[in-house]
Order: structure tokens, then sequence, then C-alpha cells
């Protein structure tokens, strides 16, 4: 994919402030520090377009993007992270929930995994929501690099058992060029048809 052009939108902390629906969509989502910002600035082949953080929680809100005046691309808030307040968690969760269940212009949702850890039972739980609602969803491995090259493949295949997908899911390193294409082949045909 080209990408001629990459921009921050807004963030957003309730439904009413989301951008109107005129694009198509692609959101991220996945556990917190799982990955999610660093995949999108990969897939854009920027190094700074979203924020990245060392510390859990660091996206708090849905921020929109916008690329090559097309579709968007959309990071929602990471769950899971046992730090945040029980008020706080909750109010991510029904803000997720709403974006994931009412977005007219959502496509395709990427479904992050830590390539180490495999699914979380929120992981496994929000695989099913999303297929219960009859989401697209693409799930992608993250961090391969910080497994020996030997392991990578046995991980993949442990992912697919654990989440009951019908093919091995696709990996990602932010330290290795070569794999964006691969996700961008499958997320193309989810927008193609409208941009
Ligand atoms: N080695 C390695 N580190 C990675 C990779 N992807 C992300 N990281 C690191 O993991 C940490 C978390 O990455 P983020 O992209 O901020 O994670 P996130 O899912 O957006 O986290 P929240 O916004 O808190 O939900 C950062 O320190 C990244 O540099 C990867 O492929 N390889
Ligand atoms: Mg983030």
């Amino acid at each position: 994919m080209k990408i001629r052009s990459a921009e921050f939108i807004l963030s957003a902390s309730s439904p009413w402030q989301f951008p109107a629906p005129t694009l198509p969509e692609i959101a991220f989502a996945g556990r917190s520090n799982v990955g999610k910002s660093t995949l999108i600035n990969s897939l854009l082949n920027r190094k700074k377009l979203v924020k990245t953080s060392s510390t859990p929680g660091k996206t708090q809100l849905i921020n929109f993007f916008k690329i090559n005046d097309a579709f968007h691309f959309v990071d929602l808030p990471g769950y899971g992270f046992a730090k945040v307040p029980e008020n706080v968690r909750q109010q991510w969760q029904r803000l997720i929930e709403a974006y994931l269940q009412e977005r007219e212009c959502l496509r395709n949702v990427v479904l992050i995994v830590d390539s180490r850890h495999g699914p979380t039972a929120q992981d496994r739980q929000l695989k099913e929501w999303l297929d219960y609602y009859e989401r697209p969803v693409l799930i992608v491995a993250s961090k391969i690099d910080k497994l020996k090259r030997g392991q990578i493949q046995k991980h993949l295949k442990q992912i697919r058992q654990d989440l009951s997908l019908e093919k091995t899911p696709l990996a990602h390193s932010s330290l290795e060029k070569g794999r964006r294409e691969d996700i961008w082949k499958n997320l193309v045909p989810s927008i193609e048809a409208e941009i």
C-alpha cells in the first residue's frame, strides 16, 4: 500500500465525538501494551504518528487517523491493564463496545495478540463477541522478534488453536519491514470497493 498522507484527526472519549461516518474504517484492538499503536505506525511507515509507550495504558481515548484521504485507522484503548481504577476500566469498555457494535463504517477489526503469551481470556472474549456481531476480524501476532526463530510457527499454531481460527494468524515485528505488506494484503479488500 502506498501511503500518500496520514494525519491525526481527533481523540474521542464518548461516541458523540466520533467523526462523521463518511469513510471506511479499520480499527486496532488488543490488550494494553500489546503493540497496537506500534503496528499502526509500522503499516503507515511513520515512526511517530501514533504515540507508543512502554507504560501500559498509554492510549486511553479512541484516536482516529485519516489515510490517503480515503479511509480511517482507529486506535482503540488497550484493555486488561490491572492498574486502571474499576470505574475508568468500565468507562473504556463501554466506549470500545459502543464503537465496535454501532460504528456503521467499520469494515475490519485487527485484533492484536502477543506472540509470546498467546491470547488472554479477554482476547478470546472479544473475538467471540466480534464473531457474534459478525464483524470481520484479522488476528495479528505481535512482537515476534522476541521469539526464537524456531519457536515462531509453534506459537502461531497455538494462537490459531486457542482462538479457533481457520488460518494461521499473521505475524508482525516492528523491527522487520517485510511483514507489513502481508497485513496490508489482508486489509485492503475490506475497504477497496470504497476507496
Ligand atoms: N521488540 C518489539 N517491541 C515492540 C513491538 N511492538 C511494540 N513494541 C513495544 O511494546 C511497547 C508497547 O507498544 P505500543 O504500541 O505502545 O502498545 P499499545 O498496544 O498501543 O499500548 P496501549 O496504548 O497502552 O494500549 C512499546 O515499548 C513498543 O516499543 C515489536 O514488534 N517488537
Ligand atoms: Mg497505544
